[in-house]
């Protein structure tokens, strides 16, 4: 409407000025037009009236004449009537006849257009020869009104005005109509373009998009592009991230935003212990990452309630405040029953998409039941979180692949969310994927992300090969975003990583005392060597394939046997699963079958601790060893291999890792293996064992460095700030939208 005036209102003025330029022009053309009808019109008249005149004037009778004239000026036109006999007589007229008429001069306004002013208006005078023998030189007068040419030009040019007025509006709606319809096009063009839209192969069916954009389409996206990665780069070198600076940064780019975190796990469990009730807080990177980001938003976490006196400690709306000594943000609790938690947690997530997501050489097991199940409780939690948001466009950060559903269900409930998608594991190919029966649903399920993101960029690329293979889905590889149901969803990298510094009281006990302490605690003599591993105790951890790497160590190396032992810390997991119990029973019998080969000669080579540790304690026995083994067959990122190199204030010990772990990209300093080749991983422990203190300084500070910098809260920072650029993105290009409408 706006638009619409601003538009109109000078074409109108510029239209009026016209009508008013014209005006003149109009005068002058209709002046000409009457005067040459009252010409004709007098000729006329003179005519007409010649006959009897004459008999009138060669009777003598003067009365008569003036009787007759002043009928004649009866007509509203015909001003006055005079005769003239000759130049010196006086004119025989009417009264109305003006003075300045006088015979004397007629002979001069013959046969010309004499026009006079007068009161009324302007006079017209017309001299017609009226000759008889009587009197040669006799000559009428006829004198016209002219004040009606001046009253019809005035309404000629109100007429003409408002037809310019007319004009002007009409040319001006057209002009508006048109004018909206090609910015509503263009404005649809250019939102799309800003998504990602427009540039790529349309699915079919899909409008296509308008052509005038394709030049500038590819050069907009790569600005935007250049700008965020501008800010990024800058944000990134001026920011340390911290849990505080996370907090401040929060506070500041997502001021009042409603932030709420979904995972299966909560981050404190209630324990019944006797008659007291425990609040343990799991150990867990995801929690330490995460936390900042709740205390600083006040934010819901919406999570699993699976501890014994979880019910006792929530309100009727099955929420509780945390953390318990100083409140800052709520959990709220999801019950599900046995035969859920059967189904959904260790059917379709572990059974099925775990095996199915690490390439670990286990089948998954599929079954329609648990299928049912996992859909059902995706569905639960996302009516929780739906109950749980204050407000229409909250930001939900949803926590791996217990929930590739939920994104999607999320979705219909909250169009407006900001829903921010982690997959901790890694993503396999597509032909690896494509044997999940449910396979459409679950890639489906995830693109109803905002932001879906991976610790790789190997995994962002099988995700998106996945996605192209198997849906009518638009993929654009330059931005990596893909378009699906009208939904776009950018696919990131966001390598996880752990809190830094670490907490003072994980370091607390020196180096030193911490390898005594350790020795001794396992019966190992002060000067053994020693080795690492902690670990979940997990088929995709390659415990089996580390314990033969030892052995084939003390094969090749047999100096080592008796002066080398191996510490494997394994978490239990998952025990109800039957792979994981057959995989527990051949780990004991790997170590017994290794040790019993070995343990001759002093200590035993494997010390193997099926028990799940305090961080403190992890930490104490990552002081205490030489060399930590990472030996994972599949990992998305591995967060031990990074708690080590954080352990080792010292600068002293020697990381082996799996090259299939996502921290094999960011700790190449780390001496990388192929945990299926038994004789190469042989070789890297006694490289590890026989490594330089200079050397294992070189590489540990390289490694210190970069987790240092690329530590748990930029990892969550990272994800954080993308999704408020992406809501500010959102907003200007709504309002853009919005302006014309
Ligand atoms: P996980 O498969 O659980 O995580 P990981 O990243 O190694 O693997 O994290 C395990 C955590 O548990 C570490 O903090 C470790 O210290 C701790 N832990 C292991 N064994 C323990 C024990 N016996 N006692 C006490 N603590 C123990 C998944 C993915 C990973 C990804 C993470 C985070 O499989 O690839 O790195 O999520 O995204």
């Amino acid at each position: 409407m706006r638009l619409s005036l601003r538009f109109v209102l000078p074409l109108m003025l510029v239209l009026a000025g016209i009508a008013y330029a014209v005006a003149p022009l109009v005068d002058r053309l209709t002046l000409s037009w009457f005067v040459h009808d009252l010409e004709s019109r007098s000729s006329l008249i003179a005519n007409t009236i010649q006959e009897p005149l004459q008999e009138l004037l060669a009777a003598g009778k003067r009365v008569k004449i003036l009787e007759f004239f002043n009928r004649l000026t009866q007509d509203e036109r015909l001003f006055a009537v005079g005769y003239c006999a000759t130049p010196a007589s006086r004119a025989l007229a009417t009264r109305s006849l003006p003075p300045e008429v006088r015979c004397s001069d007629l002979h001069l306004w013959e046969g010309t257009n004499h026009l006079l002013p007068s009161a009324k208006g302007p006079l017209h005078v017309t001299v017609r020869p009226m000759v008889s023998e009587a009197a040669p030189e006799g000559r009428l007068v006829l004198v016209h009104d002219m004040s009606f040419v001046t009253r019809r030009s005035e309404e000629t040019k109100r007429y003409l005005f408002y037809l310019f007025m007319g004009l002007a509006a009409a040319v001006s709606l057209v002009t508006v109509v048109i004018a909206q319809l090609s910015w509503r096009g263009w404005m649809a063009g250019m939102r799309s373009l800003l998504r990602g839209e427009g540039l790529l192969r349309q699915p079919r069916g899909a409008q296509p998009s308008l052509p005038e954009f394709k030049p500038i389409a590819r050069d907009l996206q790569r600005l935007i592009r250049e700008l965020e990665s501008d800010a990024r780069a800058r944000d990134e070198d001026q920011i340390t991230w911290t849990a505080e600076s996370l907090r401040a940064i929060l506070r500041g780019e997502l001021r009042g935003e409603d932030i709420i975190v979904v995972s299966n796990r909560e981050p404190y469990i209630h324990q019944r212990r006797g008659d007291r009730i425990e609040a343990q807080r799991p150990a867990s990177g995801l929690v330490t990452a995460l936390e900042p980001i709740m205390r600083a938003c006040s934010g819901t976490w919406v999570a699993h309630g699976s501890g014994s006196a979880d019910r006792e400690v929530v309100d009727r709306h099955d929420r509780v405040s945390v953390p318990p000594d100083k409140p800052a943000y709520r959990i709220r609790r999801v019950w599900l029953t046995a035969e859920e938690e059967a189904g959904y947690y260790y059917g379709f997530a572990n059974e099925g998409l775990w095996p199915l997501c690490h390439i670990a050489h286990v089948r998954p097991t599929f079954r329609s039941g648990d299928w049912a199940q996992y859909v059902a409780v995706n569905r639960k939690f996302a009516q929780a979180v739906a109950s749980e948001a204050k407000t229409k466009a909250p930001i939900v950060l949803v926590q791996d692949y217990h929930f590739a559903l939920l994104p999607s269900m999320l979705r219909e409930e909250l169009p407006d969310a900001t829903i921010i998608t982690f997959w901790h594991i890694p993503w396999p190919n597509p032909e690896s994927f494509a044997i999940c029966p449910w396979r459409d649903e679950v890639v489906a399920g995830l693109l109803g992300s905002s932001i879906l993101g991976f610790h790789t960029q190997f995994h962002c690329n099988n995700f998106v090969d996945t996605v192209d293979r198997l849906l009518e889905a638009r993929v654009d590889r330059e931005s990596f975003t893909v378009s699906f149901g009208g939904k776009l969803t950018a696919v990131r990298r966001y390598p996880i990583s752990i809190a830094w510094p670490p907490e003072a009281e994980m370091l607390q006990k020196n180096v030193a005392d911490c390898r005594s302490a350790v020795r001794e605690q396992n019966d190992l003599p002060p000067e053994v060597m020693l080795g690492i591993g902690v670990d979940r105790l997990d088929y995709t951890k390659g415990i089996v394939e580390r314990f033969r790497a030892i052995e084939r160590l003390l094969e090749l190396n047999p100096e080592w046997i008796g002066r080398f032992s191996f510490v494997q810390i394994a978490a239990p997991t998952r025990a109800g699963i039957e792979e994981y119990q057959q995989h527990e029973a051949q780990v004991r019998a790997t170590a017994t079958r290794i040790n019993g080969r070995f343990a001759r000669r002093g200590p035993p080579p494997i010390v193997l601790k099926v028990e799940h540790h305090e961080p403190r304690e992890v930490y104490a026995y990552f002081r205490a060893a030489d060399l930590c083994f990472v030996s994972s067959l599949h990992d998305g990122m591995n967060l031990v291999a990074k708690e080590f190199v954080a352990a080792r204030d010292d600068e002293r010990g020697v990381l082996i890792l799996s090259q299939f772990t996502g921290a094999a990209r960011e700790l190449p300093e780390a001496l990388i293996v192929n945990p299926y080749d038994a004789d190469q991983c042989a070789a890297a422990l006694h490289l590890a064992l026989t490594m330089p203190a200079a050397e294992q300084r070189d590489r540990m500070r390289l490694m210190r460095g970069l987790v240092a910098e690329f530590n748990v809260f930029r990892w969550a920072g990272r994800m954080l700030l993308d999704a408020a650029a992406m809501r500010r993105r959102g907003r200007l290009i709504g309002r853009s939208g919005g302006v014309e409408t």
